[in-house]
Formats: C-alpha cells, sequence, structure tokens
C-alpha cells in the first residue's frame, strides 16, 4: 500500500475530497492508504480529518451527515464513498451527491464513487449504485464507480488509479 501511495501522484500538488455519509467507510479507506498507521490521524469525531496523504496528496475527509453545509470546499478530484449494503440509505446518499456536484466549487471536477462493503452478502453492485445515484445523468464531469472493500482493501488502488487519470484529465483540459 504504501508504494501505491507513491504511485498515485507523483508530480504535483492534489487536493481530494472524500465524502459520503457517516458510516459509509471514508475513515477505513483512509487508514488502508494510510497503510496502517492509525496514530497519524487526528481524533475520530470531528467533522473535517485532512491528512497529508503523500508529499503533494492532501486528503480531506467529510462527514456529510455531521455538517450539511458543503460551502467553500473545493478539490482537484472528488471520490464519494457509499455503503453498498445499505439501500435505506441510497436516497439520502444520492441527495448529498447531486447536492456536492451542483457546488460551483465542483464545477468539472472529476468524481469516482467507491461502491464499498462488497464483501457483505446484502451489498448491491457497482452497477446497481451507479443507477441509485443515477450517474448517467451526471452531466460535464468524469466519473467513475468503483467495487470497494475498504477493510481488506480491495479495488482501492484501482480506483485511486483511476481517479489520478480523470484528474488529470480535467486539468490537461483547462489548460488547454
Ligand atoms: P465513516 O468514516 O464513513 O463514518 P468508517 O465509516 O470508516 O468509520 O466505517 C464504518 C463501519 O463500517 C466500521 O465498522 C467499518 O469497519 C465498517 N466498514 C468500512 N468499510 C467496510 C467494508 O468494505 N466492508 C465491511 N464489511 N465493513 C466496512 P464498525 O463496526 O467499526 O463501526
Ligand atoms: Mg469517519
Amino acid at each position: 500500500m504504501s508504494v501505491m501511495r507513491k504511485a498515485i501522484f507523483p508530480n504535483r500538488n492534489f487536493k481530494i475530497l472524500m465524502l459520503g455519509l457517516d458510516n459509509a467507510g471514508k475513515t477505513t479507506v483512509l487508514y488502508k492508504l494510510l497503510n496502517g498507521s492509525p496514530t497519524t490521524l487526528p481524533t475520530m469525531g470531528i467533522d473535517i480529518e485532512t491528512v497529508q496523504l503523500t508529499r503533494n496528496v492532501s486528503f480531506t475527509i467529510y462527514d456529510v451527515g455531521r455538517q450539511p453545509e458543503i460551502g467553500a470546499l473545493w478539490a482537484d478530484g472528488l471520490i464519494f464513498v457509499i455503503d453498498s449494503s445499505d439501500q435505506s440509505l441510497f436516497e439520502e446518499a444520492r441527495r448529498v451527491l447531486w447536492q456536492t456536484l451542483s457546488s460551483h466549487d465542483m464545477k468539472g471536477v472529476p468524481v469516482v464513487v467507491f461502491a464499498n462493503k462488497q464483501d457483505l452478502p446484502q451489498a448491491v453492485s457497482p452497477l446497481e449504485v451507479t443507477n441509485s445515484l443515477r450517474l448517467s445523468q451526471v452531466h460535464h464531469r468524469q466519473w467513475y464507480v468503483q467495487g470497494t472493500s475498504a477493510t481488506d482493501g480491495s479495488g482501492l488502488t484501482k480506483g485511486m488509479r483511476k481517479l489520478r487519470r480523470l484528474v488529470r484529465e480535467f486539468q490537461s483540459m483547462n489548460r488547454s
């Protein structure tokens, strides 16, 4: 995993925002990305946690359930984590995602959805998550849905690499 951290965004400073409802698995994702070194993390229970994932990648976690105002958050790339095993929360997750994407600071910013908890028997597929979030109606930005299991780390590398690619494409488009 630490090799993965270095490989992700080698050249520039990036700000990644990770958000999702409470209990989606955000902190677990971050732990895995940090190579299981929870002592480097700030105390749990605060609304916004920011860590330096690598020298040039800052990672901000946002528990939307705890703080409804999205406000002036911005990022180069967005990760939206959803608990694929709890369909009763899909509508709320969709509302939060769409509200976030409608923010001016998020204009065009690519989003990778982590359809998390794929290891649980009641989890629905990434495709079903895609449909529930109505991602086919998302225009003017790149998006991708990655099935993940944050507890064992599966899918995280793939999802982060995809995000890197989309962020690079977005930035090169904006420069030209
Ligand atoms: P949050 O930071 O988004 O609020 P957490 O979510 O990372 O705190 O995770 C909430 C709970 O879901 C935790 O369980 C965590 O272990 C579990 N979880 C996270 N990702 C996965 C996953 O991929 N699979 C499974 N099976 N569980 C996951 P606890 O019991 O510690 O509350
Ligand atoms: Mg958390």
